[in-house]
């Protein structure tokens, strides 16, 4: 069986997964997600036609978020969940269709049949990424893809937390529509990118309004890297709401929690605080898991990407899913009508086991969002003003298991004394334990949290233009050299896009995703760039 997947950094030989993926997918999973896009587009043609309010369709919307989410890189590859995902979204969307006085004309999409598991992969031979035959529609319909799937998982979270946006879910209605259809042209598709960059401002601002408005402003906090003798659960993902679950449940109980990779930034949420049993941060970047997992001896929960498929029985065994994350084998713990999730099944696991092995000590230190960054704005400007602060670079996004990555800790390792890295994402771990000191007390590492508080660098550099009195953002003494991965940190760049942000370095490799003339476009109008050596990148930095 084939497969074509070209949508992360990681993809073979930058071009495409065409047999298995780099990732660990196999070509029924790919497949069953081409289809599940390819219905999801469907579904939305027919919600547009039949000028569905979003508001009326609150069961739809969620499975959407959430179907989109399932397709991120290493959130979910569980065929038999995409599989039901699919024929979930079929049955919404042919229960819609009987509302429109005919089906006729329709296109394919949105009346094609599920069948057996067989004809939906047969179906899926035909509906993927390569069914769009000039490279540069499909590679500006690709790029918008990845945008809203990013969006999705945004909006995602911030709907566990009960907030929504029915603008926001309209526009990944319309824009899923509108990726079927054949008469937009590629200048039509830019303007849609921009769009997409648009709405992704506006997701982030809703997760940021309703993760600080449950949980408090994330503020300066020292996180510890080490461990306690307690037996334990490490959480892994992003999501908020899970975490909260986690340490109400275990609260009392003995078992400890731990977070693993983009969960670190939680520990600076002031509601997180209360709880005793949140003991720090173990480990580092999603795709050390394999051996991490292995010492750490307790039960995992994903509560969504990134799964790195797991090498043993024994650990495969302590996985346990949640949400859009979904692994073949490990156990999946769903909601009950009222959101609540029962994760005593893990909490039984991990009173079994063994305590984690310690593997650093120490501390990492966080909590620098857009909130406290601000509370510290009379320091930041008066230091720019002295000079002490000669530059700040955003060095926001992902992390990522290719040798190139080492470039970023040489990156900030090279970095001149007078300048701060700004950043977000799980690329932090590649200099968040460096010793780089401090400029009069502002750390020269000001983590602002996960990948979707990208954000909170958007609203700090908003913010200091206009202090600055500048007329545009570039003015400001601000680089972008950001490290991507997922489809996550392609809706983070498609918002600094819209942001009016220019002259952006993407790395360690550009989108394969991108053809030639669409990179051209990128390249032309934007300054997009990719990276080159450390010395060679550091002296252009600082000579603009
Ligand atoms: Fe390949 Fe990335 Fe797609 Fe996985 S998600 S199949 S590594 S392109
Ligand atoms: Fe990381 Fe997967 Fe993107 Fe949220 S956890 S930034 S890669």
């Amino acid at each position: 069986m084939n497969m074509f997947c070209y949508q992360c950094q990681e993809t073979a030989k930058g071009t495409g997964c065409t047999i298995r993926g780099v990732c660990g997918k196999n070509a029924e999973v790919a497949n069953l997600q081409d289809l599940l896009i390819y219905a999801l587009k469907g579904l939305s043609k027919i919600i547009v036609k039949v000028g569905t309010d979003a508001s009326d369709i609150k069961d739809i919307s969620g499975e959407v978020l959430r179907s989109l989410f399932m397709t991120i890189t290493n959130a979910n590859f569980d065929d038999v969940a995409i599989e039901k995902q699919i024929r979930k979204i079929i049955g919404f969307r042919d229960k819609l269709v009987k509302e429109l006085p005919s089906s006729a004309d329709l296109h394919d999409a949105a009346i094609f049949k599920a069948g057996t598991r067989e004809e939906m992969l047969d179906k899926a031979s035909s509906s993927g990424v390569l069914l769009t035959a000039d490279e540069d529609i499909r590679s500006l319909r690709e790029l918008i893809t990845y945008g809203i799937k990013g969006m999705a998982a945004y909006v995602e979270h911030a709907l566990n937390i009960g907030r929504n946006s029915s603008e926001i879910i309209e526009f990944i209605f319309d824009t899923l529509a509108a990726l079927l259809d054949d008469s937009l042209t590629a200048d039509d598709l830019v303007a849609l990118t921009m769009r997409t960059g648009e709405y992704g401002v506006k997701a982030m601002a809703l997760l940021d309004e309703a993760n600080t408005g449950r949980y408090g402003n994330p503020e300066i906090t020292e996180v510890d890297i080490g461990v306690r003798k307690n037996p334990a659960i490490l959480i892994s993902g992003h999501d908020l709401t899970d975490l909260e679950q986690l340490l109400e449940q275990t609260k009392g109980t003995g078992v400890d929690v731990y977070t693993h990779g983009e969960m670190l930034p939680a520990h600076y949420y002031p509601a997180f605080k209360k709880y005793t049993n949140l003991a720090g941060n173990y480990g580092n970047a999603w795709w050390k898991q394999i051996t991490e997992f292995e010492s750490f001896h307790g039960p995992v929960l994903f509560t969504t990407n990134c799964i790195v498929p797991p090498k043993s029985e024994e650990v495969r065994k302590r996985i346990f899913t949640t949400g859009s994350a979904g692994f073949p084998g490990c156990v999946h713990i769903e909601p009950d009508n009222s959101g609540k999730k029962d994760f005593s099944v893990i909490i039984r696991l991990a009173r079994e086991l063994a305590p984690p092995d310690g593997i650093e000590t120490g501390t990492i230190t966080g909590g620098f969002a857009h909130n406290q960054v601000l509370a510290l704005a009379d320091k930041v400007v008066e230091a720019v003003k002295t000079g002490a602060i000669r530059k700040f670079f955003v060095m926001a996004g992902c992390d990522g298991r290719m040798k190139s990555r080492e470039y970023y800790t040489e990156f900030a390792e090279r970095l001149p004394q007078d300048t701060i890295i700004l950043t977000a994402g799980c690329a932090k771990y590649r200099y968040n334990k460096l010793k780089l000191g401090d400029i009069g007390g502002i750390p020269r590492v000001l983590d602002a949290g996960q990948c979707n508080d990208s954000y909170s660098l958007a609203v700090i550099a908003t913010k200091l233009k206009e202090v600055f009195g500048l007329d545009d953002i570039n003015k400001l003494p601000i680089a972008y050299n950001i490290a991507w991965y997922e489809q996550k940190a392609v809706i983070v760049l498609l918002a600094l896009l819209y942001l009016g942000v220019k002259n952006i370095h993407l790395g360690p490799t550009l989108p394969g995703f991108l053809s030639p003339n669409v990179g051209k476009i990128l390249i032309e109008k934007f300054g997009i760039a990719g990276i080159g050596t450390v010395e060679e990148d550091i002296e252009l930095f600082l000579s603009k």
